[in-house]
């Protein structure tokens, strides 16, 4: 049984102010090539296909482009798919029972009555079947119903789901899962582009999924695994973060064999339109000694000049059509930052002032007080 394990396409995204619909138009091409070459029996989409609960008609396209090419696949392999915390449940499961006739198998909500249960897909390879079970991302809020008198965590709740399925343990089973895993207290290595909760209270420990022979996760953005060679993320498919510039994205590829014996498991990098970047220098060096091949990628550039520079902004876009951020690091900015970290927390108005005062060496004037009041007034009605 070989599957391609994806997750957190996260298809819609902007990256700063850019639509990357080419960028993934182009990833998933490359990954329908991959298909082509390996012949999976399933494609294992964990969680967080979109970006939004209310994708775009763009972003519709390009996932529905997507399932089509899969579907003419010959072989044609299984797609398993989950609702991440980005999606909406609900619409995810938008023809849901239509689809799994051309073996698309979507699970967008939890079982939330006595009478449901996950959503399970059984394949057969020649040592025999493989239990595939759908767990969409879930917050206990969401199954609170099922376990009255509970005080469900987000580990309870995801435990006892699983309890109440009777999983066979001397089968071959395979979880599909979009959670905050955590292996004995140690967390997962993250990136800027996932949403976290505050406070940590989200995650599940892997005891809680020890039965599976692997675990397909969604939601962290880094490929990485969880505790165990086993249980892993995927990662995305395209850096979504400047956080990510470095990463190697890929897709993961899994060989189970028997019951028992290690599945075979290969990260197949993929290669994106246009790579996240972080440049650094003065502006001359920044506009003469970066390779041509950068000029169409997602950039974030840090200036060192000393002096201000010239038009940087106007000058670098010249050079680069997508850039993320400018940044300067010198001595002046190195100054307004450990002003910044005195970690003292000011409102807005008190820490205007002492800024002012840090950079210019006097305070404002009654006058400007004034006029700096009346635009912290303004600027907090347009938030409200
Ligand atoms: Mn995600």
């Amino acid at each position: 049984m070989k599957f391609f394990h994806l997750s957190d396409l996260h298809i819609g995204k902007q990256l700063h102010r850019y639509h990357m619909a080419a960028d993934q138009r182009d990833i998933l091409d490359k990954i329908v090539e991959l298909v082509k070459r390996e012949q999976p029996d399933a494609v294992i989409l964990a969680g967080d296909i979109y970006d939004s609960p209310v994708p775009s008609a763009e972003a519709v396209s390009v996932f529905d482009r997507f399932l089509t090419m899969l579907d003419e696949q010959t072989p044609q392999p299984s797609v398993l798919i989950i609702a991440g915390n980005h999606d909406s449940a609900k619409r995810l499961d938008f023809a849901s029972s239509i689809l799994a006739k051309h073996r698309v198998h979507i699970a967008g909500m939890p079982p939330v009555r006595e009478e449901e249960s996950l959503r399970k897909v059984t394949l057969f390879d020649p040592y025999g079947e493989v239990d595939f079970y759908l767990l969409p991302f879930v917050k206990p809020a969401y199954v609170r119903s099922l376990f009255p008198g509970e005080e469900l965590t987000y580990d309870l709740a995801v435990r006892r789901l699983l309890e109440r399925e009777n999983i066979d343990s001397a089968r071959r089973n395979v979880l599909v899962s979009h959670q905050f895993y955590t292996a004995g207290g140690s967390e997962p290595s993250v990136s800027d582009s996932e949403v976290r909760l505050v406070g940590g209270i989200e995650n599940v420990d892997i005891s809680a999924i020890a039965l599976f022979d692997y675990a397909a996760l969604g939601h962290i953005h880094r490929a990485q695994k969880i505790g165990k060679e086993t249980f892993r993320y995927c990662g995305t498919p395209l850096a979504y973060s400047v956080s990510e510039a470095e990463d190697e994205k890929s897709v993961t590829v899994v060989e189970l064999l028997e019951k028992g014996r290690a599945p075979v498991i290969r990260e197949l990098p993929l290669a994106p339109l246009r790579r996240v970047r972080k440049l650094s220098g003065t502006l001359e060096e920044i506009l003469t000694e970066t390779p041509e091949e950068y000029r169409h990628d997602y950039v974030s550039i840090t200036l060192t000049d000393e002096l201000e520079a010239y038009q940087p902004k106007e000058r670098l876009e010249e050079q680069f059509d997508h850039i993320l951020e400018i940044r300067v690091d010198n001595a002046r900015t190195r100054k307004i930052l450990s002003f910044a970290e005195e970690g003292e927390s000011l409102e807005p108005y008190a820490a205007f002032c002492r800024f002012f005062a840090e950079m210019n060496g006097r305070d404002l004037t009654e006058q400007e007080k004034k006029v700096l009041g009346e635009v912290i007034r303004a600027g907090q009605e347009e938030i409200q």
